[in-house]
Order: C-alpha cells, then structure tokens, then sequence
C-alpha cells in the first residue's frame, strides 16, 4: 500500500541520513558550509585582499542569518562590484546567441524585462526569485557559501536553489572556481525558470534524500556533469546549459571548441567520472533534450537503494515519505 505518513515531522528515520521533510528545515543549513565558505583559500585571487574578504563577510552575514519566510536580503553593489559584473555581462552577452541553449536564449530576455537584468546594475537574488516562482516554482535562498552536495541535493528536492550574493575579486573576472553572484545570476537562474530542466533539477534533489554518503558523491557527480556543466544537442548542433559554462566567458567557448572530450548524458558514467574543480572541465557530457536526460537520470535513480520513496507535496511544501518500512 502507499500510506503517506504525517507531513512535514522531522522525525528521523532509523539508520537512514537525516534530511529535511519541510520547507523550514533548510534553516538547518545555514551555518554549515565548507572550503571557500566562511574562510577564503590561500590561493583564492581575493586572499590577501582585506576590503574584499570584509565586504564579503558583510553580505555573507545576512546569508546566514537569513530564515525561511523572509525577503532574500538585498545588497548595495558598490562601484567596483558593479564595474566586475559589467565586464562579466558584456563578454557574456556577446557568447550567448551562439553558445547558450534555446532555452537560455528563450529565457534571458525575459529577465532583462522582469528582473533588472542589464550590465549596469546586479539583480536582486529577491525578485530573481520571485520571477523563478512564477516559472516553475523554483526559489533562491542566500548561502554563505558552498553547502556541502548533501544539503545542497536536499534543497533542490523542494525546488530551492541556493544562491551566493557576493562577487567574484576584480581581479579575474572571467573564470572563478568558487560559485558567485555571477555564476548564479547568469549560470543558474536563467535555466531554472524553465521547466523541463527545473524538473530534471528537483528529480536529483529528491534523490538526494536520505541517500547514504556514496549515494550523495554519485549524485554530486551526476549534478556537476549536468546542471554545472551541462551540453544539450540543439539539431546538428551542441549548445550548453550548464551554470558552470554560461557564466565563465573563458569555458563557454572551450567547451564548445574541438579540445575537451565529449560523452553522450549517461548517468551510469558521469556518476563514476571525476573532475576538477580549479580548472576547465576536460570532459563534457551531451544530452539530447532535458526531457530524455530526465529519464535517463530516473532510471539510474532506480539504482540508489532506500526503504522508501518520496513524494514532494507542493500545497504543503513537505516530503512525504510513501512504503517506509
Ligand atoms: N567557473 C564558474 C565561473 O567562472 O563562473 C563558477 C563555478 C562553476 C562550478 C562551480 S563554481
Ligand atoms: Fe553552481
């Protein structure tokens, strides 16, 4: 039989991770995020630069303060800021129209109506998320940091994105290996307003739930090869949709160009497939639609061994947990 337990109780399941059943549990991540989060690497280009690690704990601050029913907080870009996303915006723009896919460049102009989107200004996580909603659902939380893949899977399950607010150092604006405003602006939102890939999305984050540790790691990798670096066959041709490509100038067209390895989408492969994450990707993986690489992502969920299955009830914004044993 399939008996839905009581909604929304963070009750724990014995000897399964525990993960959260309603939307006010992501509060839990806040203060947890790892590597570059709280504290910046020594070879990160904004180390050794103190206005620049304090302005970034000032906007990181808010993030982890920040709790479920609130406005995302909004930030004063300064001058500086504003000039790096400027740069980023401009190179980009001129990639899109022959390197994003249709659904990107079907999308984007939208933003710039909606949602503030131009080179003279950064958008507001807050009406960025406001505009996903109405989309598809999806919605930005701020972030600290990187979460690690476990809570970050787990919030996409209930069609939450969690987005960093700060920006990327002046210094290299083209490519960072650490997520930012940029990256999420133009990398991530732009795609999770459409559907069928906000699907694809939630399908890896309902999979993610309870998953035990080696699960996550496949997982994580099934996420990067897609959603971070993601290419869709358009015809004869290879588009990307992968935030991690569409928002660096430098990889959007190596990944296009004829030098790093392309693999069709086979979550069986990209689950097992390392990778770098300082450097550009040295292999891509191509899906033929977002639809089919669902599919295929569903079959391959099949895979991951759980008691139970689960069931994201959108009225109540709760995982319901369906044949616990
Ligand atoms: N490399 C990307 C950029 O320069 O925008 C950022 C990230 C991709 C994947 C994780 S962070
Ligand atoms: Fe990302």
């Amino acid at each position: 039989s399939s008996m839905a337990t009581t909604s929304g109780e963070s009750s724990t399941l014995s000897g399964i991770p525990w993960f959260p059943r309603k939307m006010r549990d992501l509060d839990a991540f806040a203060s947890r995020t790892l590597e570059y989060g709280a504290e910046l690497d020594a070879d990160h280009p904004g180390f050794h630069d103190k206005a620049y690690r304090e302005r970034r704990q000032s906007i990181t601050e808010n993030a982890k303060k920040y709790r479920y029913g609130q406005p995302l907080p909004r930030v004063d870009y300064t001058e500086q800021e504003l000039k790096t996303w400027n740069t980023v915006y401009t190179e980009l723009t001129k990639l899109y129209p022959t390197h994003a896919c249709k659904q990107y460049r079907y999308i984007f102009p939208l933003l710039e109506k909606n949602c503030g989107y131009s080179p003279h200004q950064i958008p507001q996580l807050e009406d960025v998320s406001e505009f996903l909603r109405e989309c598809t659902g999806f919605r930005l939380r701020p972030v600290m940091g990187l979460l690690s893949p476990r809570d970050f899977l787990n919030g996409l399950a209930f069609r939450v994105f969690h987005s960093t607010q700060y920006i990327r150092h002046h210094s290299k604006p083209l490519y960072t290996p650490e997520p930012d405003v940029c990256h999420e602006l133009l990398g991530h939102a732009p795609m999770l307003a459409d559907p069928d890939f906000a699907e694809f999305s939630h399908q890896i984050g309902l999979a993610s739930l309870g998953a035990s540790d080696e699960d996550i790691d496949r997982l994580a990798r099934c996420y990067w090869f897609s959603v971070e670096f993601g290419l869709v066959k358009e015809g004869e041709q290879v588009k990307a949709y992968g935030a991690g490509l569409l928002s660096s100038f430098g990889e959007l067209q190596y990944a296009l160009s004829k030098e790093p390895q392309l693999l069709p989408w086979d979550p069986f492969v990209a689950s097992k497939q390392p990778y770098p994450i300082t450097q550009y990707q040295p292999v891509y993986f191509v899906a033929d639609s977002f639809s089919s690489a669902t599919d295929k992502f569903l079959k391959f969920a099949e895979t991951i061994a759980r008691p139970f299955s689960v069931w994201y009830n959108p009225y109540c914004q709760t995982i319901e947990i369906i044949d616990s044993l």
